[in-house]
C-alpha cells in the first residue's frame, strides 16, 4: 500500500515538474510587445503636494488601453490631459488612455501627464521610484521613474544653463 502511494506520489511529482517546465518555456517565448520608455518625473517644488510624471509607451502588438499607473510616492495617482483654452491651461483627469496598435502613446510636458497627488515626500532630482503601469491586455508592467530636471530630459543642457547646476545642492539642505 505505502509502495503504491509512493509510486503515485512520484508520478504526481513528475507531472508537476513537467507542467512547471512547460509554463516557463511558453512564458519565455512570448516576446514583450509593450515597452515603457522615457520615464521621468519633475522635481516637486518646495512643499508642494503634487508632482508630474511622463513616459512613452511603445507598442508592437494590437491596440491596448492604459488603465492606470500605480506608485507609492503619493496617496493617489491620476492620468491627466492638458489643453489650452485660449491662454488658460486646463487639465483634467482621464479614465484611461488608448494605446494604438503598432504605435506609441506619449505623455509629455504640455500634454498628457501622470499626476501624483498627496506626495508622501518631495520628489528630489536624481531620486527614482517604482511605478506600475496597468494595461487592459498587456497586464501589469513594472518600471522605474527617475526624477530629473525638465531641461535635462530630452536634449542636452543648452549653454545658457550652467548657473542652474549650482542650484542642485539646494534641494538637499
Ligand atoms: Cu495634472
Amino acid at each position: 500500500m505505502s509502495k503504491r502511494m509512493l509510486k503515485w506520489l512520484m508520478v504526481f511529482t513528475i507531472l508537476l515538474t513537467a507542467g512547471a517546465a512547460i509554463a516557463t518555456v511558453s512564458r519565455a517565448e512570448e516576446p514583450a510587445k509593450v515597452a515603457i520608455t522615457a520615464l521621468w518625473a519633475r522635481p516637486s517644488i518646495g512643499n508642494s503636494q503634487v508632482g508630474a510624471g511622463y513616459f512613452t509607451v511603445e507598442n508592437k502588438g494590437p491596440a491596448d488601453v492604459l488603465l492606470a499607473v500605480e506608485a507609492d510616492v503619493s496617496k493617489t495617482v491620476e492620468l491627466h490631459t492638458m489643453t489650452m483654452n485660449g491662454l488658460v491651461m486646463k487639465m483634467r483627469r482621464i479614465e484611461n488612455a488608448p494605446v494604438p496598435a503598432n504605435g506609441s502613446l506619449v505623455f509629455a510636458p504640455g500634454g498628457n501627464h501622470i499626476m501624483f497627488i498627496g506626495l508622501k515626500k518631495p520628489l528630489t532630482e536624481s531620486d527614482s521610484f517604482p511605478v506600475t503601469f496597468v494595461f487592459e491586455k498587456a497586464g501589469r508592467i513594472a518600471a522605474t521613474m527617475k526624477v530629473k530636471n525638465p531641461g535635462a530630459a530630452a536634449t542636452p543642457a543648452p549653454p545658457a544653463t550652467p548657473s542652474m547646476s549650482g542650484m542642485t545642492g539646494m534641494g538637499n539642505q
